[in-house]
């Protein structure tokens, strides 16, 4: 094995309670059909595919209909949640590099939870077309999956901050997202207040993805570990178009390639996790294909 090969698991969670739409859950068979694991064995890493996350569903549909303030599905979320930070904080306890499939972005919250049991200054790159910042109070929606990372800062439900005991789990200096054109007012305001290091897609569009995330590099120095946490719907709906809430104007096919080929490069990564792959709103596998290619570029794949 090479100097530079992982202990790797891929975890996968079948989950999309979170989301507004039903099919992220198909998202991890989906990408693990593109052949995920042998081609990182491919890279040189050890790797295992851990038996999925067991399905968390709602008790009744009450929840479902309840009113647009309201946390949607909030018990499977936490339910969920608290199982995932315990598998999670167990794979970095055995050094090993969870890399996890997703499932909508609500599992986020119990990716990081378990995340922060291990890194006490961790630092988290969201790549992501929103900011998934709301509160319940904020939220057009509510859909915890737009409340994920608000969620790891401390803010949201009792249930959801507290898991594993620590809040927050991170701290606003160590966030950096990248790619945002589609934030909610209240989002907005968040990032301002906390001074969230914020690269929407203009900033992509000014500087160019690769000095984007040498400013993400310097804005994450210090941390003890860094997660990458990446939103599918980061990247443009002509590339991406299996996912639950498409924004145009997004990253490139090369953009997103090159912002992982560099963080590669950087050997700051500790974990990753990939979300919001639905299968179910495209007849081919681009999106899943692309999710897979992303991952293996975040792991060493190179082009030459
Ligand atoms: N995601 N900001 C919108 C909401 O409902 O809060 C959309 C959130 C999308 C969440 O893509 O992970
Ligand atoms: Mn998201
Ligand atoms: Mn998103
Ligand atoms: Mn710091």
């Amino acid at each position: 094995a090479s100097a530079h090969s992982k202990k790797i698991t891929l975890l996968p969670v079948p989950f999309d309670w979170g989301a507004g739409r039903r099919g992220a859950k198909d998202g991890p068979e989906a990408i693990l059909r593109t052949g995920l694991e042998r081609k990182l064995r491919l890279l040189r890493h050890e790797v295992e595919t851990a038996p999925a996350l067991p399905e968390f569903k709602p008790l009744s549909s009450a929840d479902a209909r309840a009113a647009p303030h309201a946390l949607k599905h909030l018990d499977a979320v936490a339910d969920m949640n608290e199982a995932l930070a315990l598998q999670v904080s167990a794979l970095v306890g055995q050094r090993r590099f969870p890399i996890i499939l997703g499932g909508d972005h609500s599992i986020a919250i119990g990716t990081i939870a378990g995340l922060s049991a291990h890194y006490k200054q961790l630092g988290v790159l969201w790549f992501d077309a929103h900011s998934d910042l709301n509160t319940a109070d904020t939220s057009p929606s509510g859909n915890l999956h737009g409340m994920s990372l608000a969620v790891s800062l401390g803010l949201g439900h009792d249930r959801l901050v507290k898991l594993l005991g620590r809040c927050p789990k991170v701290l606003p200096e160590h966030i950096v997202i990248v790619g945002a054109r589609d934030l909610d007012e209240g989002e907005k305001q968040l990032i301002r207040q906390l001074g969230i290091r914020c690269f929407t897609m203009q900033d992509i569009d000014r500087y160019g993805i690769g000095k984007v995330l040498e400013e993400a590099a310097r804005q994450l120095q210090g941390t003890d570990g860094v997660h990458v946490s990446f939103d599918i719907d980061s990247v443009d709906p002509n590339e991406a178009p299996g996912t639950g809430t498409p924004v145009p104007g997004g990253m490139s096919y090369r953009e997103a390639h090159y912002a992982m080929e560099l963080l590669q490069e950087s050997g700051m990564v500790t974990s990753a996790e990939l979300v919001e792959v639905n299968p179910s709103l495209e007849p081919g596998q681009r999106t899943s294909r692309l999710a897979s290619g992303l991952l293996l570029s975040l792991l060493g794949e190179t082009i030459l």
